[in-house]
């Protein structure tokens, strides 16, 4: 086997990617993998990212995907590189990302004999993986290029659909590594540039011609991968008179229906009680909010669950129907004009409270910049065009929080799959990467400090983002919790403080770097760095971590008492 077999093999499974739809690829560097990073290169379809970390790379990849909703190829060395896409791949896994890792190893003959940077690599990511490859070496012949053409088309398809997700694809290569002749053609591709291998997503059999459901009804929407579904789903919900509590990772916290301060309203029980349904429909993943699984929870009503993939979102177990449908696909099957009205009070109802609860809000926060008056200002700054990429820890919550209904507001992005504050600046870049418009990606220090290696994409790839940096020096969201109180260690080893001063990292990523004062210089900061296509520039916020959490709790109350006088 020489370098020709190795680099045709490799030239037809990325043209196979690309074939298939493939626009991104990020690789990290290394020896062993060099066949494959060069062939990605050499893929005029395919735009190929460098990442020098391979935990920023594998974020990178997902954020693209993510954002995108294709497949994105990532590709590294031997050895803990491949270990260190760990958590992206386990992110893509449950978020339902579509990630195609390809690892670099030694031949067979190099495996458990001491060779250097070698470790077992098969199936290295167990489970995680909707499918573990282990590719082979060989011989480019006529038969080889057609298997490595279907290959690439079935690691595609399969990363693309039913869920979604991660596969990993291992490739044994054998030196020489490099060419030493032109690659002769290849003709083993099919003609007018289509994929050796076509999978059509399922098609989804909906019963159509059915109605409105009418009655005490709710909504929860969550987490969508359809950008379009949140619209349609608010349309439908203004159109019927149905509550729709809605986080803002579904895109369909706007039109008059939506209930952005469910997770305020339900913290109050006689509110909770006095608003029972009859039926509860789940779309997406399930919120966060606590308030609102607790509710849910100890309801009595139906509950019937709509999810593509029929994905099992129920940790109270308390879902009584499945639905494995699209939310599009379910609105395009109702009929229309057989709306059965609902007693408007039961929305009126909700939005009073929902106003009531907002305006409480609003009075409490004032204009000082506080943690959650940076998050709600975001989601009326910031238009149709932009993303906002919102990191784990109270950011998400902050929106989930105070994020207000609104048409053309962002669209909102998060790493909620398992929750955690790693790898959120790269895949925040890598979400830069793979879309038109801006990119402003809402971070805590901590979740900063765990992936400042991160902003070297600013540098090296020239992408820009808006950071907005809320640094309230340690993991606020503690303060929320029992170990609070646990004074021997909360600080040390819970919150944990460090003092960084992130105008230095700015500096050494070469990125520019604001301290505003105020909401107007804030406003003023965001608005520039979103307008400049060029820079990446973190805006710190500084704030308290025991005034913030007095904050949340003044307004939370304020919430509370205003619901409780309108009902
Ligand atoms: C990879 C990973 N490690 C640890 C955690 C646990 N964790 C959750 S929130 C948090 C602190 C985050 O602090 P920061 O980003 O500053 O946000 P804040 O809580 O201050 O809003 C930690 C360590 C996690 N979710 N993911
Ligand atoms: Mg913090």
């Amino acid at each position: 086997m020489s370098a020709t077999d190795t680099y045709l093999l490799l030239r037809a499974f990325c043209d196979e990617l690309a074939r298939c739809g493939m626009e991104h690829a990020c690789t990290a560097p290394g020896s062993r993998s060099t066949p494959i990073v060069l062939s990605l290169v050499r893929e005029p379809r395919i735009h190929a990212w460098s990442q020098i970390d391979e935990r920023s790379a594998g974020f990178f990849a997902l954020g693209a995907a993510k954002r995108s909703g294709r497949p994105v190829a990532v590709t590294c060395t031997s050895g803990t590189a491949a270990a260190n896409l760990a958590p992206a791949v386990i992110e893509a896994r449950h978020a339902r990302v579509p990630l195609i890792v390809l690892t670099a190893d030694r031949p067979p003959e190099l495996r458990d004999v001491g060779a250097g940077q070698t470790i077992d690599q098969l199936k290295l990511y167990g489970d995680t993986v909707k499918w573990f490859f282990e590719v082979g070496v060989h011989e480019a012949t006529p038969a080889a290029l057609r298997f490595v053409r279907t290959l690439a088309c079935r690691a595609y398809w399969t990363a693309a659909h039913g869920p979604p997700g991660p596969v990993h694809l291992n490739f044994p290569l054998r030196e020489p590594l490099v060419l030493d002749a032109p690659l002769p053609d290849d003709s083993t591709g099919r003609g007018d540039g289509r994929p050796y291998v076509i999978v059509d997503a399922p098609i989804e059999s909906v019963p159509s011609g059915g109605r409105y459901p009418f009655g005490r009804i709710v909504i929860v929407a969550g987490a969508d991968r359809d950008p379009i579904a949140g619209r349609e789903l608010a349309g439908f919900a203004a159109h019927a008179g149905i509550p729709l509590l809605a986080d803002p990772l579904s895109g369909a916290r706007q039109g008059h229906a939506a209930i952005a301060h469910y997770d305020l309203l339900l913290r109050d029980p006689e509110f909770g009680l006095a608003h029972r349904p009859e039926l509860v429909i789940r779309t997406g993943d399930l919120p966060t909010s606590k308030p609102l699984r607790a509710w849910l929870a100890g309801l009595d009503a139906a509950q019937i669950a709509i999810d593509p993939d029929g994905n099992w979102h129920d940790p109270d177990a308390v879902v009584g129907t499945r639905v494995r449908a699209s939310v599009r696909a379910l609105l395009d099957g109702l009929t229309a004009g057989e709306v059965v009205p609902v007693a408007p009070e039961w929305l009126a109802s909700w939005q009073a409270a929902d106003a009531a609860a907002g305006a409480a809000l609003a009075g409490v926060l004032g204009d000082e910049l506080s943690e959650p008056l940076v998050a709600r200002s975001l989601g009326e700054w910031l238009g149709a065009r932009d993303t906002l990429f919102v990191a784990s820890s109270m950011p998400i919550r902050d929106v989930e929080l105070y994020l207000p209904a609104r048409e053309d507001g962002p669209r909102v992005l998060s790493n909620r799959g398992a929750n955690g504050i790693d790898g959120t600046v790269s895949a925040a870049f890598g979400a830069a990467a793979a879309g038109d418009g801006p990119i402003v990606l809402l971070i805590g220090d901590v979740a900063l400090a765990h992936d400042v290696g991160g902003l070297m994409a600013a540098r090296r790839l020239g992408l820009a983002l808006t950071i907005v940096l809320l640094n309230n020096d340690g993991g606020g969201i503690f303060h929320f919790l029992p170990v609070a109180g646990e004074a021997d260690a909360f600080e040390e080893h819970v919150a944990t403080p460090h003092g960084l001063e992130f105008a230095h990292a700015a500096a050494l990523y070469g990125c520019g770097f604001e301290r505003p004062r105020t909401l107007d210089e804030l406003r003023r900061a965001v608005e520039t760095s979103v307008a400049d296509n060029d820079a990446t520039t973190i805006i710190e916020v500084r704030t308290d971590r025991v005034e913030n959490l007095e904050l949340h709790r003044r307004a939370a109350d304020a919430a509370l008492g205003a619901v409780r006088q309108c009902a």
